[in-house]
Order: structure tokens, then sequence, then C-alpha cells
């Protein structure tokens, strides 16, 4: 494989974080070594057994209509023939996390940034940064459904928005996108299922977060999401269950969030594992286990 090029560590509201360049390169994909293709086989076979019953359908249906395999890394320009067809999005090759603006402006113009290279073998279980497994198996998938792809670029147009407006709005904004794109839960007949990223890529928060006791499952408000803290280092002391992918857009559009900002400012955020009494409340957690100190 050939090698990133991380350019630098940038202070955020999560600590440090690296940053990549912003270029977007040609997905090397003769560079990819076979032990890579059998990490990707590998994540891609022990997610497969897992998800069957806990993600939603969805995610499920898209990935095989995709033709995601755990044969061999996929390509993207393959991948973007159906996602062409289906909703317009097109996915571009990066290095790697790029700067909260770059990447709103991308989601905007319908294009997901994902990271070109993968984790290695030791890293299977845990990596704190989006690898190529993270970002294609975990997001592309919901790109193919209309109705998610038009909240992912409502989502980075109004990104682009509060980025002029200043902290508070983006802090808002990035807490909408964690406990949705990337933890969130949806309702269906036969109960929760998983449509975030982060979990749909993890192993054990996909068990964790529908079978344990431990976190609380709360209706999605998106007031209340947007005051919320949340954890980078552990598994989510609260997730947020939306009822349809529709609620979500409507969240986002209607009314463009400028006046949700407003309502907002000066409010007091909430502890990641807080109960308030204004809660849908399915699953109250127990906290078994919880760290005690501050969430992000
Ligand atoms: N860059 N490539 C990439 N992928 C992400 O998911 C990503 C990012 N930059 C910033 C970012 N996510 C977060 O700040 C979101 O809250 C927007
Ligand atoms: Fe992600």
């Amino acid at each position: 494989m050939q090698t990133p090029r991380r350019v630098e560590h940038e202070l955020t509201d999560k600590g440090y974080v690296p940053v990549y360049t912003t270029a977007v390169v040609e997905q090397p994909w003769d560079s990819y070594s076979p032990e890579d293709h059998d990490t990707w086989a590998q994540l891609f076979q022990r997610q497969q057994e897992i998800l069957r019953g806990r993600a939603c359908a969805e995610f499920l249906d898209n990935q095989r209509r995709m033709g995601m395999t755990a044969n061999a890394i996929p390509k993207f320009a393959d991948l973007n023939v159906h996602l062409q067809a289906a909703t317009g999005w097109k996915l571009i090759a990066v290095e790697g996390l790029l700067p909260e603006l770059t990447f709103f402006e991308h989601l905007a113009a319908r294009e997901f940034p994902v990271t070109w290279w993968i984790r290695k073998p030791e890293q299977i279980d845990y990596i704190s940064e989006p690898d190529l497994f993270h970002d294609l198996y975990g997001h592309v998938p919901l790109l193919m459904n209309p109705i998610f792809a038009n909240y992912m670029q409502a989502y980075g147009a109004g990104g682009v928005r509060a980025s002029t407006f200043g902290n508070e709005p983006l802090t808002n904004l990035t807490r909408l996108y964690w406990y949705t794109v990337e933890f969130g839960l949806i309702n269906t007949p036969e109960g929760p299922r998983i449509y975030g990223a982060g979990i749909l890529s993890s192993k054990g928060e996909s068990i964790h977060s529908l079978e344990s006791a431990t976190p609380n499952q709360i209706g999605f408000d998106v007031r209340r999401v947007m005051r919320t803290r949340y954890r980078i280092d552990s598994y989510q002391k609260t997730y947020f269950v939306i009822d349809s992918f529709e609620q979500l857009f409507k969240a986002t559009v209607d009314p463009d969030f400028g006046p949700i900002y407003y309502d907002l400012k000066g409010a007091e955020s909430i502890p990641a594992g807080n109960v308030l009494d204004s809660d849908r409340v399915y699953q109250r957690g127990t906290g078994e286990g919880w760290p005690t100190d501050a969430d992000v």
C-alpha cells in the first residue's frame, strides 16, 4: 500500500486530531497488498454475520445492490456507477480526516470523501481514526437511499453556513452528525435497528448498542441531540432512535437550522448519559461501567 500523507494535527473540541491533505486523489487500487484485501475480507465477513437482524434493511439491501462483497477491496469507480444512478452521489478518495469546512463542502456537492487506506491487521478490532473499512463499509450503502442521501447533502450545506456563524453552531452540528450518521438507531416493526456507520463498522458496538442494558435509547429530537455531549473513546452512553429517514431530513431543512441555533444559543450542554423528563425513553441505561470523566 502507498503511504497516506498526514499533514498536521489540529486542535478541535475533540482534542488534537490528525488532519490530512485536502487533496482528492485517485484510489491507488493496484497498490493494495494481498494483506490489505485480506483485512477487508475478514472485517467484511465478520460484520455481515453480526449485522443480519441488527442493521436496518436499507443498509443491507443497498450494500448488496452496489455489489460490495468480501472478495476484494471495492473499486470506487465501480461503486460510483450504482451511486450515480441511484442518488447522484459520488465517492472521492482522500488521505483521511479533512478539515471540517472542506468536509462540509464535499457533502454539499454530493461527494463523499472516503479514506483510501485500510487499517493494519493488528488494528482489526480498533482504530481511532476513520479508515477505508469505516468509510466505505459503514457510510456508503445508505448513500443509495434517496432520503438519507438528501439528508447528507443538507447537512453539508448547513455546515458550510454554520462555519460562518462561529463555534457554537458548529458544535451543535457536529453532535447531530455524531448521534445520527455515526451512531444512529432507527425504529422498525421488528424493533430498533442500526443505521449509524460508527456502529455498523464496529463488532463490539453493533451488539452493545442494541442488546446491552447499559446505554440509554432515547427518541430523536434535533434540539435535544444538538445539546448532547458525546464520547469519542468508549461506547456511547446514549443512542438516539429515529422513526424514519424522513424525520431526519425534515429536521435539517425545516427550518434550515438557523432558528434552531438561535433557540440553542447559550443553552447548557447535556452530559452524554443524562436522561431528561422531556425524553421519550425506550431504554433507561443502567450506566454500568461508564467512564466518569467529562464527555466531549
Ligand atoms: N473528514 N474525511 C473525513 N471524514 C469525516 O467523517 C470527517 C472529516 N472531517 C471532519 C468530520 N468528519 C467531523 O468534524 C464531522 O463532525 C463533520
Ligand atoms: Fe464516519
